[in-house]
C-alpha cells in the first residue's frame, strides 16, 4: 500500500499492485509520497474497504440510483447495465459514479478510481458498516476531507476538473419521443407547438430518423429531406437534436462498417474476431472506445451532423446495450426445438422461459469480449464501467477538433465520473409512475456531487403510459432541471404538451421555465464554475438541524431558493418542512404569484394543479426575465426580481454570450443587487457590467412582516 498527498485535505491511496490498475483518467495527480500514514477512516482486507458508521451518519452520493439520497440501507452496485426498470429492488442501474460522502460525526469523501464492478453494501448486512467490495486486490481510493459536507464536494470537484458546460439554448424546452417516424411528423409537432404558443427549443430525433438504425445515416425514405428542414426549423430557433448509438450494424454495404473492420476498430471475441453482439439494428459490432485511434474515428465522423447544421447530440446505449449474442440466443432456440415433441412440464416450460428472458442484457456478455488500449487488449469487465464515458469523451473531443470555440449540446446514457466533463446526462429509461417523479427529484443532487450538473429525466416517464396530472406535476418540477426534456417510449400514450386538455397549464409552466431562464443559467454557470452543488439536499446547508437531514423531497437551487414539488397523483397540497423562516410564492403565471412569509418548522402549503410553489430563502433573491417562445428571444433588458429581506442580500447574476467557450469566466457578473434593510427603511444597490443589456428593473421586496416595498428603477 503506497498514500501520497495530493493537497491538505485529500490523499490518494494506492492499494495493491499499481501496474494491475485500470482507471477511470478521471483524476491525473501523482501527488508527494507520504512515507508514514495511518489508515484514518476504513480499513482494507484484500479487495474489501470497510468503514465503520455511527448511528446517525448518512451516506450520499453514488450518483443516479435507485431509493434515496441518503444511501443506507441498500447494496449499490458500479456496473453499468441498460436496466429499463428502475425499481428499488435494483442494485444496479446504467451508471458507475463511485463517488460517496458521509455526513456525521466525522464528515469525509472517497472516490474509488476503478473501472470494473464495485459492490457497496451500506449498512445493508450490517447495520452500521460499510463494505465495498472489488473485483481485484489493487485499486486506488481518494480520501477527501473538508470541514462540512458542501466543502468535501466542492473540493472533490476540483479534483475532477469542472463539469461540462452546455450552450445556453440547451437550458430551454426539448420535445422528443420514440419515435417520430417521419420529418413531416416532426413538423406537426412543430405546428402544434406555434399553434398553442409553447414555449420550445429542440426537437429530438430517436432512431426512427436512421436507415435501420446504421449510426450515421438518415432514413432515405421518411429523413430524406433533413437537410432542408434543419434549415427551415432554423428561423424558428428551433434544433433537432438526432440520437447516436454506440453499436455499429454489420453490413457489407455500410461505410462505418467497413471502416471499422478495415481497421480493427471493434471490439474482439478471444479469437481476435470482431464481437458479434445484437442491440437495434441487428447483429451488431461493437466501437472498442478504449483504444485512442477508435476514439478519434468516431469522432471524425459528427461530421456527417454537423456539416448539416446540427449541434447537440443524445448518446445512447453506451453501457454498452447488449441485448443478446447470436450465438446465445442460438442455443436457446435449438433448446426449444429439442423440446418441441416433448410433453414439457413445468421447470422445463419455467426453464426455457428464463433462458429467453436471461438473454436481455446478461452481464457475462462482458466477460466474452476484449478491448484493445493501444498496448494489449483487456478483457472487457476490467475496462467495463469506463466505456460509456469513453464514448462520451470521443464526441466531446471530436467536436472539439470540428470547432473548438463552439459550445456542443451533448447529452448520455451510461457513464462513469469523468464524464461530467465531457456531456450532460439523463437519467435513462424511467417510468411514467409517480414513483420515478419523486426518484427523479432525489437523483438530482447525488449527480451533482459526482461532477454531473446538466442533468434531468424524461419528464413525463419513458416508458408506460402517463396521465395528465402526472405530466404537469412533472414539466413543473422539470423547469428547474438544467435539462428540461420531454420524452416518451414507442406504444406508449402520447405525451406532448397538446395531447392533453389543459393546455394551458402545460404552457404557464414551460413560460415559467422561460422566465427562470437568466436565473437558472447563471446558477448553472457558477454551480459548474465554482464547483458547487445545483441542486442540493436540505442537510446540506442546514447540517446540524436533525430534521431538514431526513427531507429528500425538497431541495435547494444554488443558494437562493427552495423548491417542494408534488409527487403524489390527485394531491391538492403537501407538508414542508422549512429551516427557517422563508418566503412562499405560489406562481400560477410567471408574472402572477400569491405571497406568504411561512415560519420555521412543518407546514402545509396549497399546491392546486395549476400552480408552482417556489421558496425563497431570508436574505435571498428570485430573479425573472421576461419569457419567450425561445431562448434566443429572450427579453435581455428587464428583470423581475423578488427579494426576502432580513438585512442584506446580494445576488450576483452571471451571463455571457452562451456559445462560445471563449466567453466562460466565473467573473462575468453582468449585475450584481444589492439590497439592505436596516430598521424599516430598505436600501438598494445596483451595479452593472459593461455589457450588461439590462436597463429596466422591477424589485418586490418582502420581509418577516409581508410585503414591503416595490422598486422600479431605469438602470
Ligand atoms: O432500448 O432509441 O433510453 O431514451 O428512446 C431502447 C430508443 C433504446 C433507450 C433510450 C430511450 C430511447 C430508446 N433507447
Amino acid at each position: 500500500m503506497k498514500a501520497f498527498k495530493i493537497n491538505n485535505n485529500i490523499t490518494k491511496y494506492i492499494i495493491g499492485s499499481s501496474v494491475d490498475q485500470v482507471t477511470t483518467n478521471a483524476i491525473n495527480i501523482e501527488g508527494d509520497p507520504i512515507d508514514e500514514f495511518k489508515l484514518l477512516y476504513f480499513t482494507i482486507d484484500k479487495n474489501k474497504i470497510i468503514i465503520k458508521l455511527n448511528k446517525s451518519d448518512a451516506v450520499y452520493g453514488l450518483g443516479a440510483t435507485v431509493r434515496g439520497i441518503n444511501k443506507r440501507g441498500w447494496i449499490y452496485e458500479s456496473f453499468c447495465t441498460d436496466d429499463p426498470i428502475h425499481t428499488e429492488n435494483k442494485t444496479s442501474l446504467n451508471w458507475a459514479h463511485n463517488f460517496i460522502l458521509i455526513n456525521g460525526e466525522k464528515q469525509f469523501g472517497i472516490f474509488i478510481d476503478h473501472a470494473s464492478k464495485i459492490k457497496y453494501d451500506i449498512a445493508y448486512t450490517q447495520n452500521n458498516t460499510i463494505t465495498i467490495t472489488l473485483d481485484s486486490n489493487s485499486f486506488i481510493i481518494y480520501v477527501i476531507e473538508d470541514t462540512n459536507t458542501k466543502n468535501i464536494v466542492c473540493s472533490f470537484r476540483k479534483l475532477i476538473g469542472t463539469s461540462y458546460i452546455p450552450p445556453k439554448w440547451a437550458f430551454g424546452y426539448q420535445q422528443s419521443r420514440w419515435g417520430y417516424k417521419s420529418l413531416s411528423e416532426i413538423q406537426q409537432v412543430v405546428e402544434k407547438f406555434e399553434k398553442h404558443q409553447l414555449p420550445i427549443d429542440v426537437i429530438n430525433l430517436d432512431i426512427d430518423h436512421m436507415d435501420n438504425c446504421k449510426i450515421f445515416t438518415t432514413d432515405p425514405e421518411n429523413f430524406d429531406n433533413v437537410d432542408n428542414i434543419i434549415s427551415e426549423l432554423k428561423q424558428k430557433n428551433i434544433k433537432l437534436l438526432p440520437i447516436i448509438d454506440a453499436a455499429v450494424k454489420i453490413d457489407e454495404n455500410y461505410n462505418i462498417f467497413n471502416e471499422g473492420t478495415e481497421n480493427n476498430y471493434f471490439c474482439v471475441d478471444s479469437d481476435k474476431n470482431p464481437y458479434v453482439a445484437a442491440c437495434w439494428p441487428g447483429k451488431v459490432n461493437l466501437p472498442d472506445f478504449v483504444n485512442p485511434k477508435v476514439q478519434e474515428w468516431f469522432g471524425r465522423k459528427l461530421k456527417f451532423y454537423t456539416n448539416k447544421g446540427i449541434d447537440g447530440f443524445w448518446l445512447d446505449m453506451n453501457e454498452p446495450s447488449i441485448f443478446y449474442t447470436p450465438k446465445e440466443l442460438n442455443k436457446v432456440i435449438d433448446l426449444i426445438i429439442k423440446l418441441k415433441d416433448e410433453d414439457i412440464d413445468t421447470d422445463k416450460f419455467f426453464a426455457v422461459k428464463d433462458s429467453l428472458y436471461n438473454l436481455l442484457s446478461n452481464p457475462k456478455y462482458y466477460s466474452e469480449f476484449y478491448n484493445y488500449d493501444g498496448k494489449e487488449y483487456i478483457r472487457h469487465n476490467l475496462v467495463h464501467n469506463i466505456y460509456g464515458m469513453l464514448m462520451i469523451q470521443s464526441v466531446y473531443k471530436g467536436l472539439e477538433k470540428i470547432d473548438s470555440n463552439k459550445r456542443f449540446l451533448i447529452f448520455a446514457r451510461s457513464s462513469c465520473i469523468g464524464a461530467h466533463r465531457y456531456g450532460g446526462l439523463w437519467t435513462g429509461d424511467n417510468r411514467s409512475w409517480w414513483s420515478h417523479l419523486l426518484l427523479n427529484i432525489k437523483m438530482m443532487p447525488s449527480l451533482n456531487m459526482c461532477g454531473f450538473l446538466y442533468t434531468g429525466a424524461d419528464i413525463g416517464g419513458f416508458s408506460d403510459n402517463a396521465t395528465e396530472d402526472l405530466v404537469i406535476r412533472w414539466t413543473q418540477f422539470g423547469i428547474f432541471t438544467p435539462l428540461f426534456r420531454n420524452h416518451s417510449a414507442k406504444g406508449t400514450r402520447h405525451q406532448e404538451p397538446y395531447e392533453f386538455e389543459n393546455i394551458q397549464i402545460f404552457k404557464e409552466a414551460i413560460t415559467m421555465r422561460y422566465a427562470l431562464l437568466k436565473f437558472i443559467y447563471s446558477e448553472y454557470m457558477k454551480s459548474a464554475l465554482s464547483n458547487q452543488m445545483y441542486f442540493s439536499p436540505l442537510s446540506f446547508d442546514y447540517s446540524h438541524d436533525k430534521y431538514a437531514k431526513t427531507v429528500e423531497d425538497q431541495l435547494i437551487i444554488g443558494n437562493s431558493i427552495m423548491i417542494a414539488p408534488i409527487y403524489t397523483q390527485n394531491s391538492i397540497g403537501r407538508y414542508v418542512y422549512l429551516p427557517e423562516n422563508m418566503l412562499f410564492l405560489s406562481f400560477t403565471s410567471w408574472n402572477k404569484y400569491k405571497f406568504e412569509v411561512k415560519k420555521l418548522g412543518h407546514n402545509y402549503i396549497d399546491v392546486d394543479i395549476d400552480s408552482i410553489p417556489i421558496f425563497v430563502l431570508p436574505n435571498k433573491m428570485l430573479v425573472l426575465n421576461q419569457p419567450a417562445l425561445s431562448t434566443k428571444k429572450i427579453d435581455d433588458t428587464i428583470l423581475f426580481i423578488i427579494c426576502f429581506i432580513k438585512d442584506i442580500a446580494v445576488y450576483e447574476l452571471y451571463d455571457d454570450d452562451g456559445e462560445t467557450k471563449k466567453s466562460i469566466n466565473i467573473n462575468n457578473i453582468d449585475l450584481r443587487i444589492e439590497i439592505s434593510k436596516i430598521d424599516e427603511q430598505i436600501d438598494w444597490n445596483i451595479e452593472k457590467s459593461n455589457s450588461c443589456k439590462i436597463n429596466k428593473i422591477n424589485i418586490t421586496v418582502f420581509s418577516d412582516k409581508g410585503f414591503i416595498k416595490q422598486i422600479k428603477e431605469e438602470i
